[in-house]
């Protein structure tokens, strides 16, 4: 008999060269041979002209792609990636409430590579007030988790630390704090509310990390809905993204794609040093 695959939905934004937003946590979740999903918030380019570069969609059109992809499939996990506006928020929230899985996980998604906005300000608070909490995992970089905890300097891995230990206090199951901007090897935190575990790899010295984020977290929900536990997915889930940014490229000199196909092309994982202490 043919074995169905699990399904995963992404609800995030489009990025139209493919590297980013929906196109890469699709990418990915097919990589993990999960079926995958989305539903579009806005679509993502730069018009040459007139510079306008988020062009969201209404509430009707995302709460119609999710009950079509529902009825029509259903889910084992979600993630959510770029949300823009509080409306959109607060939308999702109730949208995950009627979801029947709690493998979620909450890309806090708030400005793109280059530069774009992606998350209004007035949106912070209904973040924090009602996504937050419907959380198995949030995986903030840095720059996020700062933002989350009121403008919080963050500089050393001590501060990431205390950082996760703070966010989980917002109500997600755990925390993924990555450590990304700091200098030395790429060393991102998990907190589950009683163990920190620290996760580290070699760092790849490349701009071509265009998505990474976005499909790092997809990588956790595909793995979340294959049945593995937190801790499981974001081991594996790292030592994707790690070779998939060992194998980026660039095409036009702009900061490029992550390489979704690495490790299954290359069959070369990446170890992940994995240290744990009880809090
Ligand atoms: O990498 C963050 C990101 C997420 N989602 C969308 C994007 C980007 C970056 O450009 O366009 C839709």
């Amino acid at each position: 008999m043919m074995t169905k695959p699990k399904r995963a939905l992404t609800i995030a934004g489009s990025a139209s060269g493919g590297s980013a937003g929906i196109q890469a946590d699709i990418k990915t979740f097919q990589e993990f041979d999960v079926y995958g999903m989305s539903v579009v918030t806005a679509i993502v380019g730069r018009h040459p002209i007139t510079g306008k570069n988020v062009h969201p969609m209404t509430i009707e059109a995302i709460e119609a792609q999710f009950y079509t992809a529902k009825e029509q499939i259903g889910f084992d996990a979600i993630k959510t990636g770029m949300l823009f506006s509080k409306e959109v928020i607060e939308t999702v929230a109730k949208l995950l409430a009627d979801a029947d899985t709690e493998h979620i996980v909450v890309d806090p998604v708030m400005v793109g590579k280059l530069k774009s906005k992606l998350l209004k300000d007035d949106a912070i608070e209904a973040l924090k007030e009602k996504l937050l909490p419907r959380a198995a995992v949030i995986t903030p970089n840095m720059y996020e988790a700062s933002i989350l905890l009121d403008d919080r300097p963050l500089d050393t891995l001590d501060d990431l630390k205390r950082a996760a230990i703070d966010l989980h206090a917002l109500g997600p199951s755990c925390v993924l704090v990555k450590g990304g901007r700091l200098d030395g090897p790429a060393v991102d935190v998990l907190y589950d509310g009683e163990t920190l575990t620290t996760l580290t790899a070699p760092r790849i010295d490349t701009k071509n990390t265009s998505g990474a984020g976005c499909s790092y977290s997809a990588a956790i929900a595909a793995n979340l809905a294959k049945g593995k536990t937190i801790q499981e997915a974001v081991q594996i889930a790292k030592s994707f993204i790690t070779t998939a940014i060992s194998h980026s490229f660039t095409y036009t000199g702009i900061a490029g794609p992550t390489y979704h196909a690495a490790e299954r092309k290359y069959g070369e994982a990446h170890a992940i040093k994995v240290e744990a202490e009880k809090i």
